[in-house]
């Protein structure tokens, strides 16, 4: 089986194994990620967006099945493929294309994935599904109906340390909450409704727990688009005490936000998602990145960025358009590319970029190579690794802004371990240049 695997990757090449900055694939729609460390590894369960035929799904979402992911250091993804269709749900409407915000939990090696997904006895909006397996990655076996007593979307599940479980779901002006039965396939009494928290629409809850601290956390439209926020409380069950923000609202065309937090090798992250790929808010890309808390444990606001998470090896081009912080520049996707592949655009002179945590480990470069373009006279790239300047690049002009050269110049220091890189761009004209990745060989 895993000799099977191995040649499937090396035929299929990067479909199944993805090096990721933010978004975290490229090859599909990924949507409302759900991340969960299972075996030592991160997992990740999020939706599918696909491109929506006339008169199918709602609200503009076409979603028909779900793919789970994992990785082991966050940075390359293994895409286990589909594991649910929506043609499989034995209660589901099979083109309905409504199989939004899914979660999936471990009890007693059991997998439990909740999933919502319209009802073909037209019962509700949505109701919330259980398919069970014994391996986060499938094959998953779906129970013959929905969860009774659950109506509506995003469900979320906490198995707390006693071994008691809860179903969090809804959307709406109220978010809800169930006790699971041990059966974890139906719930205990009716669910109710959590109280206290802000007005406005709400969905997507996502509850964890830090040191016996119940962190309720949700996508919020306060105004506009969805903020993502938290409360905090003592009982799985709330009540909840209202904190602030997680995360702020996008204003670039994406009302919603979804996510999940998560503790991995002794560091949170968030799993959020933006529309990075398509500039399309119903074709959403799953993206990460590393959360703080402060020293009374309340979640410290995160600036959702490009670079994401994760070590990044010199072994392959760095795509420098995916920076953690830049000035004067911006990114588009390159035109004519079969890939998804972005530049830094039309880059200004006196602009920089930065590029967080790249490990150079032992292989001390000898040169640093910039794929570049310019329709105007070119400019000047200095190349900093580490605070210090160790490469000039002289960009002539190319031909125009889409004809590309490799240019490649010698590294004048010994460069190793994990470094941070800052490029500076400098030039005659306002326009300087366009510059896709830069290799360090
Ligand atoms: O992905 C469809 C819906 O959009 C989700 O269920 C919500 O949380 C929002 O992300």
């Amino acid at each position: 089986m895993k000799l099977l695997k191995i040649i499937l990757v090396l035929v299929l090449g990067t479909l199944s194994f993805l090096n990721a900055q933010n978004p975290l694939v490229t090859h599909m729609y990924t949507a409302d990620p759900t991340a969960r460390v299972m075996n030592g590894k991160m997992y990740v369960f999020p939706s599918t967006d696909i491109v929506c035929e006339e008169g199918k799904g709602e609200n503009g979402f076409c979603m028909p099945s779900y793919n789970v992911f994992s990785s082991e250091d966050l940075v390359n993804w293994e895409d286990h493929g589909k594991i649910i269709d929506q043609t499989e749900v034995p209660w589901g409407v099979k083109d309905g294309f409504g199989m939004w915000a899914p979660d999936c939990v471990e009890k007693d090696g059991i997998y439990y994935y909740y999933f919502p997904a319209p009802p073909t006895d037209k019962s509700a909006f949505r109701r919330v599904g259980v398919a069970t397996a014994t391996a986060p990655e499938g094959p998953y076996t779906l129970e013959n109906d929905y969860i009774k007593g659950v109506n509506g979307i995003d469900p979320n599940v906490l198995v707390d340390d006693d071994g008691k479980a809860y179903l969090y779901f809804g959307g709406g002006k109220n978010l809800m909450v169930a006790e699971l039965n041990s059966d974890m396939k139906s719930i205990k009494g009716k669910a109710k409704i959590v109280k206290e928290l802000p007005g406005k629409y709400k969905e997507g809850s996502f509850v964890f727990k830090k040191k016996g601290v119940y962190y309720f956390t949700f996508p919020h439209d306060a105004s506009g688009s969805e903020e993502i926020a938290y409360a905090v409380g003592k009982n799985p069950m709330g009540p909840f005490d209202y904190k602030g923000v997680v995360m702020d609202r996008f204003k670039d065309g994406i009302w919603t936000n979804h996510h999940s937090i998560v503790e991995f090798k002794k560091q949170w992250y968030i799993f959020y998602h933006h529309h990075d790929i398509s500039n399309n808010q119903h074709l959403r890309s799953m993206r990460a990145d590393s959360l703080f808390f402060d020293e009374k444990d309340m979640i410290i606001k995160k600036k959702a960025t490009l670079r994401g998470v994760g070590l990044t090896s010199i072994d392959k081009p760095i795509q420098i358009d995916r920076y953690s912080d830049a000035h004067k520049v911006k990114v588009s996707r390159i035109k004519g590319d079969s890939n998804v592949n972005w530049q830094l655009d039309y880059v200004e002179n006196g602009a920089w970029v930065t590029y967080n945590s790249v490990d150079f480990g032992k292989s001390k470069p000898k040169t640093v190579t910039a794929r570049v373009s310019s329709g105007l006279q070119g400019g000047t790239i200095h190349v900093f690794v580490g605070g210090e300047r160790v490469a000039t690049i002289k960009v002539p002009n190319t031909g125009n802004w889409n004809t590309w050269k490799e240019i490649e110049v010698p590294v004048s220091k010994k460069l190793k371990g994990v470094q941070d890189i800052k490029l500076t761009f400098q030039g005659d004209a306002k326009y300087v240049l366009n510059l896709d990745w830069i290799k360090f060989q």
